[in-house]
């Protein structure tokens, strides 16, 4: 061997090192969301040669001796002798940082992953890896254990096609667990569907199998995420551009939703904590709406639309790929670089005003949305001064409907909102008084996702709610002032009752969120049956258990179903749903944004099959949450 040889295989072994030393700067971390990052990185590389124009295909296998295989269609990791490494590229791949030379492809500049550290930071956290790559007519070989080759690069047999696999098992030494979520990959491999259109990527583990191939890219996405809900027109704009060697798309579509919908990503990573091309493009977009809307007459006053005007109701997708980002932030999904907000910020204001130049029938639909955002927000903000001078929801008057507990402490005491007036007197008789409030709700509160806050504000039902929490909502909200740790939502099992979940669960997710994500709000479980013979009573919680019962008590034993909480006597109610030692709750969560969103739509959506499938599934969450 060659000094030169030596020399570098020194190095190599140091890179090695110094990877398997500190996993975490270079994969984040060594829990699970560290171990499916390696999957990612190893596919990143496969998208960068579809991004280059050379792979259309990419599949991802979860084995059964859990290892991970992903097979690609390119053009193969080049096998030749470098000249001056005087190794075959493969190698000069799997074990250098940041390959460089011959092998920094121009698509490699753009490439994705968490830092784009490539696969030698998954050869060195594998147990073992191998890599067979497909070119000239010959299937290459090489197997590296720990980082280190355990043989050199070898033609094993004649094959056809080019193309890359790779195949490496965790090394436990390094992470805590190294059990891969078949889910967890597959909505990642999807979400990367969406974000290089026409490649197909499939993830299989034994008979299970998802494949994602979208065309349309992420107009595809937009569509997706908009599915249930009313767009306002037909097709989302969609825009592209480049400068500086900064590539930008974005698509985006109106809907007659309040929530604003943007996510954007980083050469095909979620920047969930948004960054520079997320205000290149927010300043872009109010920008040209009112520019667009100036120039046309659109606009009759003085005043302009704000960015929260252009932004409500909006679904957005906002794709940038640049040479070196940064990531920053708390979980580095910030994009850093300054340079890209300007060149977003050009590309949108030109050819968003261009789109609505040759689109005025789109435009006008987008700057009437905006318009209503505006006078909403104006009639909201007289109501919200409105309320604030006559200071009536700092009120310290109690609703009068409140049977409220002795209790003072916040932690010990709960409020159980109760639908219906002969329910809530039964809830309050049964309940035990030194820590359990009772607040009776009549008739349906009003639908806050299609009311706006100042018409909210003046239904007693919301104002009772929001008195008896004392934490006041919106901007107002303060959780230290909440006088409850739980607020257990009480409704029949029938399908108002369900209704008035869903409009409670909404009030909470707009105007007091944080009481989801603290963990204060919970459902209440009553029972759907009575099963009795002679002395021995039963109740059950679903139509299995209460046929199983039937038949074990056998003849002569009686069933009563419940079709209201009414129904119950205080006893019962105290029993079966109240007392804390055998009652059921299921603890309210949000687990993203996205999910709550899409749920929410759902549920107040004019869309009916997708709402009865999601109170069929949520039915069954209930049952199986125990707290
Ligand atoms: C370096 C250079 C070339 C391709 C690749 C790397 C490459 C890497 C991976 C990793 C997984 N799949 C891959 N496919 C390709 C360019 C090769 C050429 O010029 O022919």
């Amino acid at each position: 061997m060659t000094e030169v040889y030596d020399v570098e295989k020194i190095q190599v072994l140091e890179g090695i090192h110094a990877i398997r030393k500190r996993p975490s700067m270079y994969i984040g971390s060594t829990d699970t969301r560290g171990l499916h990052h390696l999957v990612y990185e190893v596919v990143d590389n496969s998208i960068d040669e579809a991004m280059a124009g050379f792979c259309s295909n990419i599949d991802v296998s979860l084995n059964p001796d859990g290892s991970v295989s992903v097979v690609d269609d390119g053009r193969g990791i080049p096998v030749d002798i470098h000249p001056k490494h005087k190794k075959p590229g493969v190698e000069i791949v799997m074990t250098t940082l940041h390959s460089g030379g011959k092998f920094d492809r121009k698509s490699y500049k753009v490439s994705g992953g968490l830092h784009g550290v490539g696969l030698s930071v998954v050869n060195a956290l594998s147990e073992w890896i191998e890599v067979r790559v497909h070119r000239n007519g010959k299937e290459y070989f090489q197997r590296y254990e720990r980082g280190s080759p355990t043989c050199n690069l070898k033609a094993v047999k004649d094959v056809d096609g080019t193309g890359t696999i790779v195949t490496f098992m965790p090394d436990r030494e390094i992470f805590d667990m190294i059990e891969f979520d078949f889910d967890t990959l597959s909505s990642t491999l999807k979400e990367l569907a969406f974000l290089n259109k026409g490649v197909r990527i499939s993830i299989g583990k034994g008979d299970r199998k998802e494949v994602f191939q979208y065309d349309g890219g992420i107009v595809e996405y937009v569509q997706h995420i908009n599915r249930n809900k009313n767009v306002l027109h037909q097709e989302p704009i969609y825009i592209e551009g480049e400068r500086d060697d900064t590539q930008v798309e974005i698509a985006m579509q109106y809907t007659d939703s309040y929530a604003e919908n943007i996510h954007t990503f980083a050469n095909n990573i979620n920047t969930t904590e948004g960054g520079t091309h997320l205000s290149g493009f927010r300043s872009a977009l109010t920008r040209t709406i009112n520019d667009y809307a100036r120039k046309n007459n659109l606009l009759k006053d003085k005043y302009n639309l704000s960015g929260e005007d252009a932004r409500e109701g909006l679904t957005s997708i906002i794709s940038v790929r640049l040479g070196e980002p940064q990531f920053e932030g708390q979980t580095k999904t910030k994009l850093g670089n300054s340079e890209i907000k300007g060149i977003v910020e050009s590309i949108i204001n030109k050819k968003l005003y261009e789109y609505f130049e040759e689109n005025p029938g789109v435009a006008r639909v987008c700057i009437e949305r905006c318009k209503l955002a505006a006078q909403a927000r104006e009639a909201a903000r007289k109501a919200r001064e409105l309320t604030r001078r006559k200071g009536f929801l700092e009120t310290s008057t109690l609703p009068g409907k409140l049977a409220d507990c002795s209790e003072r402490n916040p932690e010990l005491s709960e409020l159980y909102i109760v639908e219906g007036d002969s329910a809530g007197g039964s809830a309050k008789q049964g309940r035990d008084r030194r820590f359990q409030a009772i607040l009776p709700l009549r008739g349906k509160i009003l639908n806050v996702e299609k009311a706006r806050l100042h018409k909210i504000l003046k239904n007693n039902e919301i104002r009772a709610l929001i008195t008896a929490f004392g934490t006041n909502i919106g901007e107002e909200f303060d959780i230290e002032k909440a006088r409850y740790h739980k607020l257990i939502i009480m409704t029949d099992a029938d399908i108002d009752g369900s209704h008035i979940r869903t409009l409670l669960l909404t009030f909470f997710y707009r105007y007091m969120r944080p009481l989801i994500d603290a963990g204060y709000i919970y459902i209440a479980q009553p029972p759907l049956y009575r099963v009795k013979r002679g002395k021995e009573e039963h109740y059950l919680y679903n139509e299995k258990e209460m046929n199983e019962k039937f038949k074990e008590l056998g003849r002569g034993a009686t069933i009563q179903r419940y079709k209201g909480l009414g129904e119950m006597n205080p006893r019962q109610l105290w029993e079966t749903t109240m007392n804390p030692d055998t009652r059921i709750l299921a603890l309210v969560t949000i687990e993203d944004a996205v999910k709550a969103d899409e749920l929410f739509t759902i549920l107040m959506g004019d869309a009916v099959e997708p709402r009865r499938e999601f109170i069929h599934e949520h039915a069954k969450e209930v049952v199986n949450l125990d707290v």
